[in-house]
């Protein structure tokens, strides 16, 4: 028999706090621990007193959901007690010697799922929309979780299976009796498919960084005003700013919210040839290893300064990164500030004069980082999830095999068996027939009692 699981549902702190209780057993359970043996009528709260033994717990608001009417589809029972920590752990151990198990991670919408209640694809929109800290990431979620995002797979799937069906059916066709499909229709179709692919794996880079949020790493020389830039594009003074090189000796980091988009800067050390300690060189390492893991390199210049050595090097190195990189001219407040650079193909990048102590140009930085997180779709159709990205190339690639077989006049065997490879991509993203293991891994993501 299926076990019955229980978790804190709700975050810890809170006037009220909620427990969540599926399985077989949740109404028993549920019975005992409020010494009621009557009907707990679904779907609507009663307030009951929970005992612990002969004492009084707590008073709490209670609600049984009936399966299959329920998150799970199971029989399941919230618990919306005070939200004393004392409270909610002693009920979950209550529930535990009564016989519930500590739910896993995700176990709810994992059960949720295995029980038809929501697709794989609908299930990490739940996992995204409860991670997600701003507006565009939870619209993003929000298109997953209500189903659009698998409406539109279903209808490619389904075009497929279509299409898959009429091959099938004339190999079996010994006789020869059906008119033989053209492949012209057959090339329309997979076309139309391929489209369709085409316009959601296109979103993906978009997609991952409203999600995720844009990784920015500030580099540069010692005092070139890094630092400064980080506490002024954020509002406060988060790192140390001083007028001594080599102030900033680890990653500072930090989220910012600009038009409803998360972005992620990181301060890093400043890159000189001969650091002071191992300390420093510690930090420069992790300055490097910012700049690989970043979106878009922010490079600060001290623009009354000329060029260093170091920093000519530096900007080869960034050069190899081969990210999308702003050369910052900050300190344009002072006297021979210069408003342009010399440095190899410079032509390709956009210099921007910026003052962190007059507040100039900062505004123009923020607008520019996130321009191109602006270009959601207009059916707001996006992919931002590595696993539906690389499923839907995988089933790309192999319609392009079909397309490609057709061209060299491939018999009906072959083009079924790439269009069996694609339909396997398909459902396998929305979770059809995704194997065990791998589910529980994307469930193992999601937060505690869910
Ligand atoms: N005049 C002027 N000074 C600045 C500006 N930005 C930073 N500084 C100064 O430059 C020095 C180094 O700044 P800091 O942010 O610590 O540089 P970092 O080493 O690159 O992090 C400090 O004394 C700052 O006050 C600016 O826009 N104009
Ligand atoms: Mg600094």
């Amino acid at each position: 028999m299926q076990s019955t699981i229980c978790a804190l549902a709700s975050g810890q702190g809170g006037a009220v706090a909620l427990v969540r209780l599926s399985g077989p057993r949740a109404l028993d359970l549920l019975k005992s621990l409020t010494h009621k043996d009557g009907a707990f009528a679904p779907r609507q709260q009663v307030f009951c007193t929970i005992y612990d033994g002969g004492n009084i717990l707590d008073k709490a608001l209670v609600t049984y959901f009936q399966a299959p009417h329920s998150f799970t589809g199971e029989d399941v029972v919230e618990f919306a007690v005070h939200g004393s920590s004392y409270i909610t752990g002693r009920l979950l151990e209550l529930l535990c010697q009564a016989g519930a198990t500590p739910a896993q991670r995700g176990e709810f919408s994992q059960r949720a799922f295995l029980n038809g209640k929501m697709d794989l694809v609908e299930a990490q929109g739940l996992c995204d929309l409860i991670a997600a800290g701003n507006k565009s990431a939870h619209q993003l979620a929000m298109h997953s979780l209500d189903g659009k995002l698998s409406a539109r797979l279903n209808e490619m799937k389904t075009k497929l299976a279509e299409l898959l069906a009429q091959i099938e059916v004339r190999l079996d066709d010994v006789d020869e009796e059906m008119q033989p499909l053209s492949p012209d229709f057959i090339r329309q179709e997979i076309s139309a498919v391929l489209t369709h692919i085409q316009t959601l794996t296109d979103t993906f880079s978009v997609g991952r960084l409203i999600k995720d949020g844009l990784k920015v790493a500030i580099v540069g020389a010692p005092n070139s005003g890094k630092s400064s830039l980080l506490n002024a594009l954020v509002g406060f003074d988060r790192a140390i700013v001083t007028d001594i090189c080599g102030t900033t000796r680890d990653t500072v980091e930090e989220t910012l919210e600009v038009n409803g988009q998360k972005i992620i800067l990181t301060d890093t050390a400043g890159i000189r040839a001969h650091a002071l300690d191992v300390a420093e060189q510690e930090g420069m390492r992790r300055s490097l290893r910012a700049m690989e893991q970043a979106d878009v390199i922010l490079f600060v210049l001290d623009a009354a300064r000329p060029l260093s050595a170091e920093e000519k090097q530096l900007w080869n190195d960034i050069e190899k990164a081969h990210k999308r990189t702003l050369v910052i001219l900050n300190k344009c407040d002072k006297p021979g500030a210069v408003s342009t650079v010399d440095l190899p193909h410079i032509a390709d990048y956009k210099q921007l004069s910026v003052s962190c102590k007059k507040n100039i140009g900062l505004d123009e930085i923020k607008t520019i980082l996130t321009a191109p997180m602006n270009n959601a779709p207009t059916d707001g159709l996006m992919l931002s999830n590595l696993r539906h990205y690389e499923a839907l190339l995988r089933a790309q690639t192999e319609l392009e095999s079909t397309l490609i077989r057709l061209k060299n006049h491939a018999g009906g065997e072959i083009q079924a068996e790439h269009l069996r490879g694609a339909l396997k991509y398909l459902k396998d993203l929305l979770g059809e027939i995704t194997p065990d293991d791998i589910l529980g891994i994307i469930f193992s993501k999601f937060c505690m009692g869910k």
